[in-house]
């Protein structure tokens, strides 16, 4: 193959309704791949790593040297690791191998060594201000072709539980404005969450995965009683039970209960989850390409966890970008240990921004057979939605102490 060399890199951030960070980059042969760098409510820190201090040491590199240019950044900055960081070598990682294979006139999962299954299956959200209204939104999602389901209940007594809607909006908050506060109850939760999971289980039957989040808000004694309390209805997960930068703590929570654990989504980097992996802590590791350093780094990660029995299940939420979406859905065609991949449908008008050629059909998706990761950015309507400041919620407990969201 013919030699080529970077030429131009840019940023791109847009706000389609919500927020999302675009690294594209040109080469010498004139061929061009994009890259999703998005971080929820930390979006312009990830843009100015990127123009400040990466961008200047692609210009004229050999698009091609993937793994030497991961290691560039990552080595290279001498400060490794953390959010911003990895968020700006995947959004670099992603268009790079985005540029390989549209060279290779290859859709990405084929250069990935090809696929290892027919398609993705993918589990969708549904969520309730009641029982009765979560189990509409499961036969809703049911008959959308969904295979696999995540639950997530409004709470009695509690003003704010996680994974449910505020108003009519749709569920995944970003607000403009400083941080919305949430008020929640661990009690109240622990006392009501196997009611919610039991009627699903009773209404749809043994055979539905289900899967629930309970977003980093027990401590694991808690958790360790939650997923006891749950192993009759047998889900496909319990994620994120305890805020997992303490991976000991899964010990705890493993002594206790067979109810399958994911966690991950807000991990960076293959030593956040290199104890959990190993002591196999853990069922599924929830890594997304965007947070956790892109294919390369996700590669390692997922390779790392097969030897443990542990399979990949992305994070898939709307707050990254479509990007993020296409290229996982080539990662998870062309893993062995792949497990499931969350799917967030993205808004009409984000979809219109980001053309991509990934589909969604009765349950499952496919990456589509367009050379790279087959997703685009279409800049000139990107530029009609300039970024604005957003923020995710915070939580507190009733007695106003700070918890985890
Ligand atoms: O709340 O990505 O499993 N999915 C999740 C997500 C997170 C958001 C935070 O920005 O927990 O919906
Ligand atoms: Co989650």
């Amino acid at each position: 193959m013919q030699e080529s060399k970077i030429i131009d890199a840019k940023v791109i951030v847009t706000c389609p309704g919500r927020n999302f960070v675009t690294l594209k980059i040109a080469t010498s042969d004139g061929i061009y791949g994009v890259g999703d760098g998005t971080l929820n409510g930390r979006e312009l820190a990830v843009s100015a790593y990127l123009q400040e201090h990466v961008i200047p040491c692609l210009l004229g590199r050999d698009p091609d040297r993937i793994e030497d240019t991961w290691q560039y950044l990552y080595r290279g900055a001498y400060w490794r690791r953390g959010p911003v960081t990895m968020a700006a070598i995947a959004a670099v990682d992603m268009a790079l191998w985005d540029i390989k294979a549209k060279r290779a006139n290859m859709p990405l999962y084929q250069l990935l060594g090809g696929r290892c299954r027919e398609h993705v299956t993918v589990y969708s959200h549904t969520n309730g201000h009641d029982i009765p209204e979560l189990l509409d939104s499961v036969a809703k999602h049911i008959e959308l072709g969904y295979k696999a389901i995540r639950v997530q209940c409004a709470i009695p007594g509690v003003p704010d539980a996680y994974g449910v809607p505020h108003g009519d909006k749709p569920y995944e908050p970003a607000d403009s404005g400083i941080p919305r506060e949430e008020v929640w109850s661990t009690p109240k939760y622990l006392n009501f969450a196997p009611k919610m999971i039991e009627a699903v289980r009773t209404k749809f039957g043994p055979d539905l995965p289900l899967l629930h989040d309970a977003h980093h808000r027990l401590t694991p004694i808690e958790a360790a009683a939650l997923g006891k309390s749950l192993e009759d209805f047998r889900l496909f997960w319990l994620e994120d039970a305890t805020p997992a930068e303490d991976q000991q703590a899964f010990r705890l929570i493993r002594q206790h209960t067979t109810t399958p654990l994911a966690v991950g989504e807000v991990f960076n980097s293959i030593f956040d989850c290199q104890q959990l992996i190993s002591e196999r802590l853990i069922d599924y590791i929830r890594a997304s390409l965007t947070h956790a350093g892109g294919i390369t780094h996700m590669r390692r990660i997922a390779s790392f966890a097969d030897l443990y029995s542990v399979r990949t299940g992305c994070h898939g939420p709307t707050d990254v970008s479509p990007i993020c979406m296409g290229a996982a859905l080539h990662f998870d065609l062309s893993v062995p240990n792949f497990g499931i991949q969350e799917h967030m449908p993205h808004s009409a008008q984000t979809d219109e921004v980001f053309p991509h050629a990934y589909t969604f059909n009765n349950g499952y998706m496919h990456p589509g057979e367009r050379s790279g990761h087959g997703v685009d950015i279409d800049e000139k309507l990107a530029a009609r939605f300039p970024h604005k400041r957003m923020y995710l919620p915070i939580a507190r407990l009733e007695d106003g102490t700070l918890h985890n969201w």
